[in-house]
This record gives C-alpha cells, sequence and structure tokens, in this order.
C-alpha cells in the first residue's frame, strides 16, 4: 500500500465513515480514518484466512482466557504490516505526525497484568507462525482501572476505553449466543422413551461476538479475538410493563448487561464473587457453542470436534469450559455420557499460572446450585466416575481420594476448579521449569501421581514485535543493521550479537541508544511526575502488580539503606541512582496500596533533600500500563526480579527486561532461573533463599524480628519508616506495614535483605565499569532468544494443540 493509496483511504473514511470535512476533522477523527484504513487492509488478510480455514480441513487453536490485555492496535499492526514509513508520509502531507494519532488510542485494557498479557504475546505469535486461531475472552466495558497518584495513594479511577469508540473491532450481531442461568433440572422422556434429564433455567442472556483481527508479523495470516459482550435477551419484559411496572421490565435488561461491565481488578482470583462466575460462564458458553456452531457449518459430526479445535484454559477461569461441553454434548448433542468424556478431555488443555494457595479458584456449593444447577450434577457425575475409577485402579485410600475430589468437603464445601481442568484435560502445564516442577510436588502431586504423562512445561515468552521492534526502534535498527532483521521472528538469532560485545565502538553505539531511551523516559517521567531524572545515571526499575510476594518493599528498604548511608556521610561515593516503580495494586488489598504510599512517601524525602538528591532519586510512573510499559522496558539498566522464591510462576516483565538488554537482579523464582540459564551466571546478580530453603526456614519456624536484630542497617532502616520520619512525624501509616514484616513476614522479606543489599552492594560495583555493564547487556539481549512467544507458541502447537501451520495466499489483490 502506498502513500497516496494511505491518504485516499484515510480521507474517505474522514467522509464516509466518520463524517467530517477534513477542515473540521480533530487529531482523533484523523486517528480514526486511519485504524479504519488499516483495519480495511487487516480485514483483506482476515478473509483469505477464512476461507481457507472453510476450504481445508483444518485445525484451530482456541485460547479461551478472561482476559486480554492487548495494548494499543495501531503501531502493532503498522509494524506487522510493514507500512509504518508510508503511513508516517501519508498523516504529515495532511498536516498531521503519526505519533500524535499514535497517542490518540486509548489501550484497551482488558486483562489485570501477566496473565492478560500472555495471552496477547499469544495472539501475536500465533498469527506470525501462521497458525490458525481464535482468542475467546470479555469484552469488559470497563477495563483495569486506571490509576493516578494523589498524595503518594493510589486512586482507582474508571477506565471508560470505549467511550470514543473502537475502531478496532466488528460487532457481530448475527454471531450471538444465549447462555441461561439459575432454575432447576428434571427428569423427562425422550422420543425414543429413554429418560433424561433437561435444564429449565429461570433466566437467559444473549452473548455478541465483537470481533478484532489479529494480523501476524509480515504474512497475510489474520486471525481472530472474539469477545463476548452481555445483552439482554429482550430489550423489555413486555408482560411487566403492561402491568405497569416499567421499572421491573428494564431490571432484567440491566442484571443481563452487567455481565460484562467490568473486569474484576485482582491478579490473584478472590474467592465467591457471584457475578465473577457469570462472567465465566457466559464467555465459556459462547465460546463452545460458537465452535459447535462452526463444526457444522463445515458439515462436520460431532467426534470430530477434538480434531478440529485445541481448546487450551488460561488458568481456571475458563475451567467450568469442561462441564459446560459435557452438558452441551450429553443433554444437547444426546451423544453417549463415555463418547462425550472422551472428546471433552482430548479437546482441553489447562495452563495453570499460579502456585500461590489463597488463588486457588473454588466456588461455594450453594451458589454453584443456585447459578448452574445442570452443571452442579454433571460435575458430581465427573466425581463419581473420577473417584470410583481412583478406588478401583489405583488402590487409593479414603484420604487419598478426599485430596483428588472435585469438592472440598472440609468445612463449607466449595467446588475446586482447578481439580475439575485437571480432570478434563489431556495436558496440563505450568509456566516457567520451577513452577512445573513445584506443581507437581505441590498443589497438583495427587493428580501427578495418577497421570504423569499429563504434566508437561511451556515456559512463558513475550513477543520481540511489540515489545522490541516496535517499543525499542533504535536498538532494532542497531541490531538489525549488525546481524539483519531476521532475529525478529527468529529471536535465536540474536546470538550472533554475542562477538560484539567485545567491539569498543558497537558497544558505544549500545550505550547511545539506552540513553536515548532513558532520555525519553526521563521526559515522560518529569511530565507525569515533576520528578527529574538524569538519564547518566542507572536506571533501576521495578515495573508489575504491587503484591507483597513480588516485594516492592523489598526494594524501598534498599533506597533507605543507600539514604542512611548518605545522610551519615554525605560525601560517601555511590553510582548515582534512579529508583523507578510502578504498577496497579487491587483496591482492596491494604498492604500493596500502603506499600505504593511508602514509596512515594520515601520518594518525596529522597528526592527533595540535598544531602542525598544528588546521587539517590525515587520515582513512581502512575498508571503502568502497556503502553508506558514500551517506554519503561527499554530503559532501564537494571531489572528487580526479586519475588520470594516459590512464588512467582514465572513472570514476562523479566523477559521483556532482558530483551531490551537490561541486566537482573533476581531470586531463583519463576523464569528468572532460566534467563540465569541463558545468559549465564556471570551475567546476572543472583541473590536470595532458593525454595527449598524458604520451606526450611519456615518450617522451623521463622522469626522475622531475629533478623533485625542481627542487622544495623535493617534495624535503622525500619525504624526510620516507624518513627514516621517518611510521613510527617505519622507514627500510624505504616504500623500495619511494619507490624506485619516484625511480626510474621510471610515473604521473607527480612530473611532475604541482607543478601540482596550486598547483591545491590555488586550492581554498583559493576556499574562503575561501564564497558564491563554494556559487553553484559549486550550478552543478555544476545542470549535471550528463548524467551520469545513463538519459542512458547511452537511447543504448544507441536506438543499439545497439534496445530500446523497453513500460509495464507492472497488471491486477488485489487
Ligand atoms: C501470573 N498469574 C503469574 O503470577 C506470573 O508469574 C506469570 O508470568 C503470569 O501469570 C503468566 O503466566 C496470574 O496472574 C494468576 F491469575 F494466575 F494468578
Amino acid at each position: 500500500m502506498s502513500a497516496p493509496e494511505i491518504k485516499k483511504s484515510i480521507l474517505d473514511h474522514l467522509t464516509y465513515s466518520i463524517g467530517r470535512p477534513p477542515s473540521l476533522a480533530s487529531k482523533q477523527d484523523y486517528y480514526k480514518a486511519l485504524a479504519l484504513t488499516v483495519r480495511d487492509r487487516l480485514q483483506q488478510h482476515w478473509v483469505e484466512t477464512v476461507q481457507a480455514y472453510l476450504e481445508q480441513d483444518l485445525k484451530v487453536a482456541c485460547y479461551l482466557s478472561a482476559e486480554f490485555l492487548m495494548g494499543p492496535h495501531l503501531g502493532n499492526n503498522l509494524l506487522n504490516l510493514g507500512i509504518e514509513n508510508e503511513v508516517r508520509q501519508a498523516v504529515k502531507e495532511m498536516g498531521c505526525e503519526l505519533d500524535e494519532l499514535l497517542a490518540e488510542e486509548e489501550e484497551p485494557g482488558l486483562g489485570n497484568g501477566g496473565l492478560g498479557r500472555l495471552a496477547a504475546c499469544y495472539m501475536d505469535s500465533l498469527a506470525t507462525l501462521e497458525r490458525l486461531a481464535l482468542g475467546y475472552g470479555i469484552r469488559y466495558e470497563f477495563g483495569i482501572f486506571d490509576q493516578e497518584i494523589r498524595d503518594g495513594w493510589q486512586c482507582e479511577i474508571t477506565d471508560k476505553w470505549l467511550r470514543s469508540g473502537n475502531p478496532w473491532e466488528i460487532a457481530k450481531p448475527e454471531i450471538t449466543y444465549y447462555v441461561n442461568f439459575g432454575g432447576h433440572t428434571e427428569y423427562y422422556r425422550d422420543e425414543a422413551g429413554a429418560e433424561r434429564i433437561r435444564w429449565v433455567p429461570d433466566r437467559a442472556v444473549k452473548g455478541m461476538a465483537y470481533d478484532t483481527p489479529i494480523q501476524g508479523y509480515r504474512v497475510n495470516t489474520c486471525n481472530t479475538l472474539r469477545l463476548w459482550s452481555a445483552e439482554a435477551c429482550e430489550s423489555f419484559d413486555f408482560q411487566a410493563f403492561n402491568t405497569g411496572d416499567y421499572y421491573g421490565a428494564v431490571d432484567d435488561k440491566v442484571i443481563s448487561e452487567t455481565i460484562t461491565k467490568v473486569l474484576y481488578p485482582n491478579d490473584e482470583p478472590e474467592i465467591g464473587k457471584r457475578l465473577r462466575l457469570l462472567q465465566q460462564y457466559f464467555f465459556v458458553s459462547c465460546s463452545l457453542q460458537d465452535m459447535l456452531r462452526l463444526l457444522d457449518a463445515q458439515g462436520q459430526p460431532t467426534q470430530r470436534f477434538p480434531e478440529k479445535f485445541a481448546v487450551q484454559l488460561n488458568d481456571t477461569h475458563p475451567s467450568i469450559g469442561v462441564a459446560e461441553l459435557m452438558r452441551l454434548l450429553v443433554d444437547e448433542r444426546r451423544l453417549s455420557w463415555e463418547d462425550a468424556w472422551d472428546i471433552t478431555v482430548l479437546t482441553f488443555g489447562y495452563t495453570n499460572h499460579t502456585l500461590l494457595p489463597e488463588a486457588l479458584e473454588t466456588w461455594p456449593l450453594p451458589l454453584f446450585r443456585e447459578l448452574l444447577p445442570r452443571h452442579l450434577e454433571i460435575i458430581y457425575e465427573i466425581n463419581a466416575r473420577f473417584l470410583a475409577s481412583v478406588r478401583e485402579t489405583h488402590h487409593q485410600d479414603d484420604e487419598h481420594v478426599k485430596r483428588l475430589s472435585l469438592i472440598d468437603e472440609n468445612g463449607e464445601k466449595r467446588i475446586r476448579m482447578a481439580h475439575l481442568a485437571c480432570v478434563g484435560s489431556h495436558a496440563i502445564n505450568g509456566v516457567a521449569a520451577l513452577h512445573s516442577e513445584l506443581l507437581k510436588r505441590s498443589v497438583l502431586k495427587d493428580f501427578y501421581e495418577l497421570w504423569p504423562e499429563r504434566f508437561n512445561n511451556k515456559t512463558n515468552g513475550v513477543t520481540p514485535r511489540r515489545f522490541m521492534a516496535l517499543a525499542n526502534p533504535k536498538l532494532s535498527e542497531l541490531i538489525t543493521r549488525t546481524i539483519g532483521d531476521g532475529w525478529i521472528t527468529h529471536t535465536e538469532e540474536l546470538r550472533m550479537l554475542e562477538p560484539f560485545s567485545e567491539d569498543a565502538a558497537f558497544r558505544k553505539e549500545w550505550r547511545l541508544v539506552k540513553q536515548s531511551n532513558k532520555q525519553q523516559l526521563a521526559d515522560y517521567i518529569l511530565k507525569q511526575t515533576g520528578i527529574e531524572l538524569d538519564p547518566s545515571w542507572m536506571f533501576d526499575v521495578q515495573v508489575k502488580r504491587i503484591h507483597e510476594y513480588k516485594r516492592q518493599h523489598l526494594n524501598i528498604l534498599h533506597v533507605i539503606t543507600l539514604y542512611n548511608r548518605l545522610k551519615r556521610d554525605p560525601k560517601l561515593a555511590i553510582a548515582p541512582r534512579a529508583f523507578i516503580f510502578g504498577g496497579k495494586a487491587a483496591p482492596g488489598y491494604f498492604i500493596a496500596k500502603r506499600i505504593i504510599k511508602l514509596i512515594n512517601a520515601v520518594g518525596e524525602v529522597v528526592n527533595n533533600d540535598p544531602d542525598v538528591n544528588k546521587k539517590l532519586r525515587v520515582a513512581f510512573v502512575p498508571n503502568f500500563n502497556v503502553q508506558n510499559g514500551q517506554l519503561i522496558y527499554p530503559a532501564a539498566d537494571l531489572s528487580e526480579q526479586i519475588s520470594m522464591a516459590g512464588k512467582e510462576a514465572s513472570g514476562t516483565g523479566n523477559m521483556k527486561f532482558t530483551l531490551n538488554g537490561a541486566l537482573t537482579i533476581g531470586t531463583l523464582d519463576g523464569a528468572n532461573v532460566e534467563i540465569r540459564d541463558e545468559v549465564g551466571e556471570e551475567n546476572f546478580f543472583l541473590f536470595g533463599l532458593t525454595t527449598e530453603e524458604t520451606l526450611r526456614l519456615q518450617q522451623q519456624g521463622y522469626r522475622p524480628y531475629a533478623y533485625v536484630e542481627g542487622n544495623s542497617e535493617l534495624a535503622e532502616a525500619i525504624r526510620l519508616i516507624a518513627s514516621g520520619h517518611f510521613s510527617h512525624g505519622d507514627t500510624e501509616v505504616f504500623r500495619p506495614l511494619v507490624d506485619n514484616l516484625c511480626q510474621s513476614d510471610p515473604f521473607l522479606v527480612f530473611a532475604d535483605y541482607a543478601d540482596y543489599i550486598a547483591c545491590q552492594d555488586k550492581v554498583a560495583g559493576v556499574w562503575k565499569d561501564p564497558e564491563n555493564w554494556t559487553r553484559m547487556s549486550i550478552l543478555n539481549t544476545a542470549r535471550a532468544g528463548k524467551f520469545s512467544s513463538d519459542r512458547a507458541i511452537r511447543e504448544y502447537c507441536d506438543e499439545i494443540w497439534d496445530v500446523r501451520p497453513v500460509p495464507i495466499m492472497i488471491k486477488d489483490k485489487t
């Protein structure tokens, strides 16, 4: 597509789609006209992709996820289509700057963090690797809240991402499904006189599809992200209306539409929320009905379902799908239980994303019975058959059987969704080598002993398109100029950079790129926070959800330690550092919100004290999201991956930093272990207890206060926080945090403190030798190829889904 063609299309869209004469058009209008121009192009590819699917007997990967954290579409689509230069020129001729139009896009924040962003990276890789795929999820009207910082505290602002419309989605009013809730079940006799069960629901909502095209990088494959939006079945209950109950009539509509209103802003699920269960069932039912419709449309028998669809459960959120597919096959399609079960297990795969016991989803039985009475019966039946087979073939004792049961009978009875997912899937995986091992040893041990062959590891990955080529154009240009552009789809080729780590001229260029990225971030931070950062300082960055297990408070204890050292001796020669934090806390997470306040409070003191602010600064970047993440990762020198060992399933931010040449300070947790293996231990700053050591320490009876007594720097830091030094004398505000650490410290912050500080001192030493630091930085990028989501998706496709590449030809280019 040439610049003149693009220009014409934009002008056409201004006239015909938006209805504004160019002289009156705003930046937002131009952005939309450009987005529609790009979307037209995607649609051509999309139509060809769907055509290939219809003509050939192909298998599709269906990724079921309650979250898709896509980030802005425009820049990514221009990159993947390879038309950025043409578009830049075209809009320039119309008096616009492309960067200004890019800034007009509201990011669709339909996810909390790692889990939702992983789904987005996987969609990019599936299309780029020319694998047919459907992403199925929820079209939340309000995504993750926008975070503002007021007086150091997090404030949550509703995310109205749809307020100016969404040019990337196409509503498909013809693709709708009914989803039932509530009511009861009853026996009846079918035509043949056989006794069957039917569900008599007392409510229904309609789910409508909104499709977003997902374009692969420089290929013709364009897949679909299909998000479901809930609508009332009829806008009015006419009977209620006629009897004069106007508000009652609208009520049903309001309740129905509530289902897809808002994303739950917790990265670790909270238990027992009724609307959350409704959301999960709603999108899963729509998605499975959609697959069955696609199967029918191709004239395929139901038995072939697993040959046509591989359905991956992104955590347990969609795991009700196991019971729903059984219901659709047994109740609606009248398959035998045994046939339906074979189909179900062959179809599903389950990915676990967390070991935190409080995050394992369970639903109270009464709630389940009220909303999904038929599914409860189905789950009972699955459980009965499962436990019978366990008793029979594995001779398990009662205790064992109890532990495996889909129903937790300790206290209030609850359905264990992870157990349902395990029983209903032929493949079960964790998201990093360590995590997959720990799964087998802890939360899923009993299932592993039953079916070791179902367990496997799929280490996470991130897309190098968005997180390198798009986010870091300068580094990408340098790399491409040096080793060619093959790395964008074959990140293992980054290895070719290794010898250049010994090339002083190359190192200088590498440093200049980093410097320029840091300047850009410093400009952004100044604008957002008023805090000035010097790009010649070390940028020490921790961005991720705020969570105790991720230990942002360990990081801030290091800041306070340096502050104390400088206060004691203002002439102390320490390497100047900017500490950059970012991340949202769940609105109801009391301690996490106080950690944000503490970071800002320490920042206020440090940044305004002339004794220290020439060597230390602290900035909290508000509203960390995909968009500003793309500014942050390329500007980091040091990546903080300091979770307590055994708690972070994988992490994916760690990979984004490494690919962009940051060095990591980290524990042996999640994918850090594999990052260190790849880049070499000499290029990684390791500290902290191992998983085994943390378990041992906690078994022995961990006494956090002993560490305070044994370490004067730690004691001083804690004393300062407690004394109100960072809170204008207020000794109450951080008391819950300090008490929690001193009395229980569930994530061993104190136990790891001394080793962390020692390691940070080592970091500072290495930083003093810029040539060596740069050498290590280059080697980090060069050896991080494994962490591309292309590698991860190839493994899923080859080892779990059996989904092959299908090159798409564009037949008629007019
Ligand atoms: C997250 N899990 C983990 O906490 C991260 O370590 C991991 O990188 C991502 O998943 C992606 O695999 C969750 O968000 C959840 F919901 F499972 F707790």
